[in-house]
């Protein structure tokens, strides 16, 4: 068996990343992630299921529009794509080991470069997947999800499954057999779509009905492939609303669950929710869980934030506690993940330069998840905030409210009742109050 860390070690001055209590002084320490602390019934570290993005952790390099790369990845510098394949991944798990989460995440492409030929890439997919199951078995780490990467490559300017020629849907139909035959090689609990490309730049030279069509045709594929090859984890699909399409078809949660339910597809596929996604929708993150919450399809999340004075996909790490308190209630209300965990798709800010930051990044990260979790259990458990919800409906709890509600009255109905009221009173939504309480409990 190869040895866990490899014959070189990455982040020599960091050892295993502890919980030390709120009050401990070391940077390199959790102050809220105790993962086997039991909060609503379940571990901190069975609520969340934290997750390393292959991509941004392993691969970024801190390019951006305007600058070349910042960040020097010691891991990436053999320029054999084997040897540098193995030294990422001994990066990524000696990371991974010494951070403490249990998951990882990736593209088939960010584990190594796909060569000249679907030939060559297969074969190299099916070397690096060796070598990561020798490292998952080594370690205990397990692979959240895969997926393939459909939206880099040039042959995907024009979309993947949703492309106007049939020769690249082939290539992306290619594509995902191979990324679903790595992720179930390494027992991969979920698998993720994520449609970069699929949607539009203009309408002009787009029929966007026989492109839906096709990406549901596609989806379908993918998953009878999985299911017939033993796959028994949740399809995700991960909702946002533009960039780099201009129009994607996966807009947000309510879109993706319409056009789930209108191609029969409900049954199997489930949300990967990410909040700068959510953002970049116009709504909030804690909107975008509801509603996939609201219909059971709430599968797993991918953290980050925006910059909320700009529109575009930042990817940074949470901080705010109370957009993550919020994000929590729905989670503690709704029951949890439904397969899925939560995955660090953020990266580091581009002057963020040494090695450790990484670590310091997604301690902050992970406490940020932790604190709020705590904080949304103490708001449910111990504070009037569920009471003063139910109240605002209680005139649906008996009477003609109750006879609406339970679809037992008509039309003519209300009017009676409307004639007899005399007047209605304003209730107050109290909204400032339900924000005191979440900074109460802070
Ligand atoms: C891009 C994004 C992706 C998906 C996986 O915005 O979120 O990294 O999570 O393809
Ligand atoms: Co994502």
């Amino acid at each position: 068996m190869k040895p866990l860390i490899g014959s070189k070690e990455y982040f020599k001055n960091i050892s295993k990343i502890e919980y030390e209590g709120r009050d401990t002084d070391n940077p390199f320490a959790y102050r809220f992630y105790n993962k086997n602390k039991i909060i609503a019934g379940k571990s901190m570290q069975e609520h969340f299921k934290f997750a390393i993005a292959y991509w941004h952790s392993l691969t970024g390099l801190g390019t951006d529009p305007f600058g070349s790369s910042t960040q020097q990845l010691p891991w990436l510098e053999d320029i054999d794509p084997y040897k540098k394949a193995i030294d990422k991944m001994d990066a990524a798990f000696e990371f991974i080991t010494k951070l403490g989460v249990p998951y990882y995440c990736f593209h088939d492409v960010d584990l190594i470069e796909e060569g000249n030929s679907l030939e060559e890439f297969t074969e190299r997919l099916n070397f690096i997947t060796d070598y990561a199951k020798n490292k998952q078995d080594a370690s205990g780490v397990r692979l959240l999800w895969g997926t393939a990467n459909l939206f880099s490559h040039p042959r995907y300017m024009n979309g993947a499954s949703t492309n106007p020629d049939f020769d690249v849907v082939a290539f992306a139909g290619a594509q995902v057999k191979n990324a679903l035959d790595a992720t179930i090689k390494l027992g991969g609990e979920n698998y993720v779509f994520w449609g970069g490309r699929e949607g539009y730049m203009s309408l002009l030279n787009t029929n966007m009905k026989r492109e839906l069509d096709h990406l549901a045709t596609f989806l379908c594929m993918c998953r009878d492939y999985g299911r017939a090859n033993g796959f028994t984890g949740n399809f995700f699909i991960e909702p946002k609303p533009m960039e780099p399409s201009k129009h994607q078809y996966d807009f947000d949660a309510a879109t993706v669950i319409g056009f789930l339910q209108k191609y029969d597809l409900i049954d199997d596929f489930k949300l990967n929710i990410e909040v700068n996604h959510a953002t970049l929708a116009m709504h909030t993150f804690e909107h975008e869980l509801q509603v996939a919450a609201d219909h059971d399809v709430l599968g797993s999340i991918d953290a980050n934030r925006g910059d909320y004075q700009n529109g575009w996909d930042t990817d940074q790490f949470p901080v705010d506690i109370f957009e993550i308190t919020q994000a929590m209630l729905v989670l503690l209300q709704s029951g949890g993940l439904n397969g899925g965990g939560v995955n660090f798709d953020a990266k580091l800010r581009r002057n963020s330069t040494d090695l450790e930051d990484l670590f310091l990044a997604h301690i902050g990260g992970i406490d940020v998840f932790a604190r709020s979790l705590i904080i949304a259990n103490n708001i449910l458990e111990e504070s009037p905030y569920l009471e003063l919800r139910k109240n605002r409906y209680n005139s649906f709890d008996s009477g003609a409210g109750k006879d609406f509600e339970d679809g037992n009255s008509i039309l003519e109905d209300l009017f009676k009742y409307a004639l007899n009221k005399q007047e209605i009173k304003l209730k107050s939504g109290k909204q400032e109050l339900f924000e005191n309480i979440i900074n109460q409990f802070i």
